[in-house]
């Protein structure tokens, strides 16, 4: 029988899909830089039908590469040409909270919009999020350990993982579900699962960890003439302000681009960079932030305490992905720059990027998660194929002592730059993890570890 009839057999021909009209939104990836076609997209309902997809694949030799909600940027979560494409969106139950331990059991396809919206109906609130909520599942956030805005306070994707179920490439079901705070009996392989991008496992079932939610939240916008400024109020923010929940910054094209995609007039005087700040605690936090601008000197910002006022300034920020995104196919350069290095790194941007992009124009746009010293590095202009502005700021990043990947991951955008960063021991110590759990190389191949 061939393997299409027996994925079919596993989770019903409904659910093979080979038809290139029905394939064709799981096999390019988000910014429409990476992609190729997949031999069929299969959609497992639990992980006993994940496991017995996996077993069929194997014996098959045919490689599989893990789906959440396709809004990688790496392109780590689509085919390359030929894979099966296992797709996790059925996978999307959600338990009951549970309300004394803080922790909820999730289905690896269930959007992150789901688990908050879940969290939330129990007052309660899963900390972890940004732009793509809507579309991205958990198994993909832990899978990538996704952070976002608010990980400045509560942590990336790993520190709200209490547990996890996932399937292994020849089909063993693990499952460390007890939800136990302590317990440290053997190797965490929970741990070494979340971030590793679908190579090691499929990720099926997370146990969240969420916290009681703070209803009073206070934003604000605040325009400055130098990264150098941000980072004063950024320790400003930390002294005075306890409650600081996330610090954000953009740039004047930045915003200009997204004023214009939204067609919106920017609430706040003209700057060379922007600075959101959010603060959120049980009573009204607005006296901290107040003390925290006050002691950096900030004379001018926007504040809001409202939910439409704060989402529109969340929406400068937020909109930059797509705003960018219609103007053409970016380069996205994910990067980490340890914060005393961040203004050296974004004054030599502008120069790195002109030099490397030696055919046509280069529009450099740097946003990201300043308290976190996550720089997203978005570059129009060079084309899709053209790797050339890439690793020009992989090495700035390099040589800067920064990361390659913060939060988007390493797919196959960045592998062969991993040994680079990593050096070569660490990347002997991962091909072994790699060969002890996935001696085929079933899994994602050409993900993260470069073939
Ligand atoms: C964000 O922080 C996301 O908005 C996406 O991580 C970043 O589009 C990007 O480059
Ligand atoms: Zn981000």
């Amino acid at each position: 029988m061939g393997l299409e009839h027996l994925l079919a057999d596993i989770v019903g021909q409904a659910h093979v899909l080979t038809d290139p009209g029905l394939t064709a939104s799981y096999e390019t990836d988000w910014t429409g830089r990476f992609g190729g076609r997949a031999r069929a997209v299969v959609r497992p309902a639990d992980a006993a039908q994940v496991a017995a997809v996996l077993r069929a694949c194997a014996q098959a030799g045919v490689p599989l590469v893990p789906q959440g909600g396709n809004t990688g940027l790496v392109g780590g979560g689509v085919p390359r040409g030929g894979e099966i494409v296992l797709s996790t969106v059925r996978i999307a139950q959600l338990a009951e909270v549970d309300a004394a331990l803080g922790v909820v059991a999730v289905g690896a396809g269930a959007t992150l919009a789901a688990l908050q919206a879940a969290a939330a109906r129990v007052g309660e609130d899963a900390t972890l999020d940004f732009a793509a909520r809507d579309s991205c599942t958990v198994g993909g956030v832990v899978a990538c350990d996704a952070g976002g805005a608010r990980a400045l306070r509560h942590g990336t994707a790993r520190a709200h993982v209490a547990g996890l179920e996932a399937v292994l490439a020849d089909g063993t079901v693990l499952s460390r579900m007890s939800g136990l705070t302590k317990d440290n009996a053997g190797y965490d392989l929970p741990a070494l699962l979340i971030g590793s991008e679908g190579t090691l496992a499929v990720i099926t079932r997370v146990l969240w960890r969420v916290s009681r939610r703070l209803p009073a939240r206070v934003t604000a916008l605040i325009p400055l003439a130098s990264v150098a400024e941000a980072g004063r109020v950024l320790e400003a923010l930390r002294a005075h302000a306890p409650s600081l929940e996330a610090c954000e910054f953009f740039v004047r094209d930045g915003l200009e681009i997204v004023l214009a995609h939204q067609r919106r007039r920017s609430p706040v005087g003209d700057a060379a960079v922007y600075l959101l700040a959010e603060c959120a605690a049980a009573a009204d936090p607005t006296g901290e932030l107040a003390e925290a601008l006050d002691a950096a000197g900030v004379r001018d910002a926007v504040v809001a305490d409202d939910t439409i006022g704060r989402e529109g300034l969340w929406a400068l920020r937020e909109g930059h992905t797509e705003a960018i995104n219609a103007i053409g196919i970016p380069h996205k350069l994910d990067v980490g720059v340890p914060l005393a290095r961040l203004g050296d790194f974004l004054e030599r941007l502008p120069q790195v990027v002109g030099a490397a992009a030696v055919t046509g124009e280069a529009r450099v746009i740097p946003f990201g998660h300043l308290g976190d010293g996550n720089v997203h590095v978005n570059v129009l202009g060079p084309g899709p194929q053209d790797d050339r502005v890439d690793d020009a700021v992989l090495e700035l990043v390099v040589g800067l002592g920064g990361t390659i990947s913060a939060e988007h991951g390493v797919g196959v955008a960045k592998a062969a730059w991993l040994e680079r960063a990593r050096g070569a021991d660490e990347l002997a110590a991962m091909r072994a993890v790699k060969g002890a759990l996935d001696p085929a190389g079933q899994l994602n191949p050409g993900v993260v570890l470069p073939l």
